[in-house]
């Protein structure tokens, strides 16, 4: 008598995701759901509640890393990972990190569903505050288990309101030592992240899932800009010091540089850009931007990095004011482990699913699990490569496929 093959429909994980959704900051379908605030707390009871039903075991580190893990027949060995991040920046959309997270529980159901036995552990992992709202540093729960940001980095780091992450951290109830997040290389046997791509190009291909070969290399820095203020009449043009007209120099410098290096995976942004005053009739007397420079060679982002260095001398010098620049982050571009992507490649082939090898230009957990465990990531289309935006979508038939590849590579990858 054969065994009914189960019938698979994500239907359940679609509901899971737009149920997910609605835990917000904001009026839903706008998704915020910040480190450590209310709605990111919930969210995670939400995502622990499904795992735990679906006989995982659920342990949090001390800054809220969260582990379900399905047990292996040999508890000897080191696990297999997967996962991603639930927080989301603000005004986002709702698959950003949740396809990881919940494609990847979908993807634990579907192998119980069919009866296998890992022999390896299957662990998917919540990783705490990927996204860089609260404290400006992205992947901060994954940097600290590679050892990449240390508990003394993490102690001194502030929101925008002075708040330190240890009185965060102690309100979301994550207790221990920060020293206990590390984890040793080897934590993971292997580990695949399935993410949506946040560009346009397995959409416009028809293409149904990318094999990350590469992670771009991100880095952040602040920028304090200080000039004279003054009453935006009184104050003649002679001699201004203007904050935000220096400002301005740089965020075009910083454009200028990124679009000329020769690459197209060379991207620089200003993505915040705090004005104060920030009245109408005041000229601005301090100006805070941040940056962001990323490219998958290291080499061409550092070289945006000189170049907008060099432009913070001249308008320093030339306009008379006061430049500091506080790096945050100059991250390495990561690259994935051929073994894995041959595994991924192996299942997207019995799939049937239509694959190509593809470089990631979002930073991502992966990039720093890598610095512990050989690390791929499989992606999935998303609409327009529309991301970090409420009109973000990833179709069930996109998710479907993912969370398909997924399941046999974990397979492949626990047996
Ligand atoms: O910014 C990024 O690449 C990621 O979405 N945090
Ligand atoms: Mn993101
Ligand atoms: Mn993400």
């Amino acid at each position: 008598m054969t065994t009914a093959r189960p019938q698979l429909t994500i239907d359940g994980l679609t509901a899971e995701l737009m149920a997910l959704a609605q835990i917000s900051e904001a009026e839903p379908p706008i998704v915020t759901r910040v480190v450590f605030g209310e709605a990111d707390l919930r969210a995670r009871t939400y995502v622990k509640g499904l795992c735990e039903a679906a006989g995982l075991k659920v342990r949090e580190d001390a800054i809220g890393n969260t582990f379900a893990r399905w047990e292996g027949s040999d508890p000897t060995l080191a696990p297999i990972g997967t996962g991603s991040h639930i927080d989301a920046i603000p005004n986002a959309g709702l698959y950003d990190g949740c396809v990881g997270v919940l494609g990847g529980l979908e993807a634990i159901r579907v192998l119980q569903k069919f009866g296998f036995k890992p022999r390896r552990s299957i662990e998917l992992v919540i990783f705490t505050a990927e996204e860089p709202t609260r404290f400006g540093i992205g992947c901060l729960g994954s940097r600290m288990m590679a050892s990449v940001l240390t508990p003394q980095q993490a102690l001194a780091l502030r929101d925008k309101d002075g708040r330190g992450l240890e009185e965060w951290r102690a309100q979301a109830g994550f207790i221990g030592p920060l020293e206990s997040v590390a984890v040793p290389r080897g934590r993971f046997h292997q580990f695949v992240e399935l993410h949506i791509e946040q560009g346009p190009y397995l959409e416009l291909e028809g293409i149904d899932v990318g094999l990350v070969t590469h992670i771009a290399a991100p880095a952040s820095q602040r920028i304090a800009i200080e000039g004279e203020g003054g009453h935006a009449g009184g104050k003649l043009m002679p001699g201004r010091k203007d904050a935000l007209a220096a400002a301005a120099e740089l965020i075009l410098a910083l454009e200028s540089a990124a679009k000329s290096t020769g690459a197209i995976d060379t991207v620089g942004t200003v993505g915040i850009c705090d004005v104060f005053p920030g009245a109408v009739n005041s000229v601005p007397s301090r100006v805070l931007i941040t940056t962001d420079v990323r490219d998958i060679n290291r080499a061409r982002r550092d070289g945006v990095l000189a170049a907008l260095a060099s432009a913070v001398e001249e308008v320093r010098t030339r306009r008379g004011v006061t430049i500091t620049t506080d790096l945050i982050n100059a991250d390495p571009p990561t690259t994935c482990d051929p073994e894995i992507l041959a595994a991924l490649e192996r299942s997207a082939i019995a799939a049937g699913k239509i694959y190509k090898r593809m470089v990631a230009r979002a930073y991502h957990d992966s990039s720093f699990v890598s610095c512990i465990a050989p690390v791929a990531m499989l992606f999935i289309p998303c609409r327009g490569g529309v991301s970090h935006r409420p009109d973000e979508y990833a179709s069930p038939e996109w998710i479907g496929s993912g969370v398909h590849v997924l399941s046999r590579t974990l397979a492949e990858l626990a047996s």
